[in-house]
């Protein structure tokens, strides 16, 4: 992976793009550091925008690899301040983009090392098993805590979501410190690839 390129910002899933490319998907509740991922990923300082406030990805921004591939990031959920119409949004969000989009080759769902799992995150989850959408759970921002949080936060995802396994659907990462970032560059491109 090597070119990114950003190519537009969707609201409304009937401009989705027309040329149909696998995509890589980026989900997760708003200030887990989905932009900030795609960042990292690609050694750009700033072709996703992010923010220390919760909900700066408002549409679902799609960018190129390649020529081969999109990496799409969607925006977060769980912004407490608009909670439930903040549900109904993704709900709805979720219904559309996840079940009529035949072209996700695979889901990359962040979970915030430092909370557990959310109703949201469980939502999410249910409708990727639901739909049969391969996915992974990538627990994020790890640099943020001990050791023994790093255990306990893994252990509460485990239990949560039973069906993940360490280093085959589950990654522990920080962007920050560049934790990770190279096993999930690899799972991408032997995704798409
Ligand atoms: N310590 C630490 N901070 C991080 C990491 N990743 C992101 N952040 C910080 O978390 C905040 C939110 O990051 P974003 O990338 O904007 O989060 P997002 O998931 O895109 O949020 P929405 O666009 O609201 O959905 C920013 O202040 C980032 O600098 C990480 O791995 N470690
Ligand atoms: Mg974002």
């Amino acid at each position: 992976m090597k070119n990114i390129e950003f190519v537009k910002s969707i609201a409304v899933l009937d401009q989705l793009p027309e040329i149909k490319l696998p995509e890589i998907v980026l989900a997760g509740r708003s200030n887990v550091g989905k932009s900030t991922f795609i960042n990292a990923l690609f050694k750009r300082k700033a072709i996703a925008k992010t923010s220390s406030t919760p909900g700066k990805t408002r549409t679902i921004n799609y960018y190129l690899i390649d020529s081969k591939f999109y990496v799409v990031d969607l925006p977060g959920f769980g912004y407490a301040k608009v909670a439930k119409k903040e549900r109904a949004y993704w709900e709805r969000l979720l219904i559309k983009y996840f079940a009529e989009n035949n072209n996700i080759s695979r889901v990359l769902h962040f979970v915030d090392s430092r909370h557990k799992p959310t109703q949201l995150d469980i939502l999410l989850n249910n409708y990727l098993r639901e739909l049969d959408i391969p996915y992974v759970v990538i627990l994020n921002k790890i640099d943020k805590l001990k050791q023994s949080e790093v255990v306990k936060s893994r252990k509460a995802v485990l239990e949560q979501f039973p069906e993940l396994s360490l280093g085959d659907n589950l990654f522990l990462n920080s962007s920050v410190k560049g934790i990770s970032n190279s096993e999930i560059a690899s799972l991408i491109t032997n995704t798409v690839y």
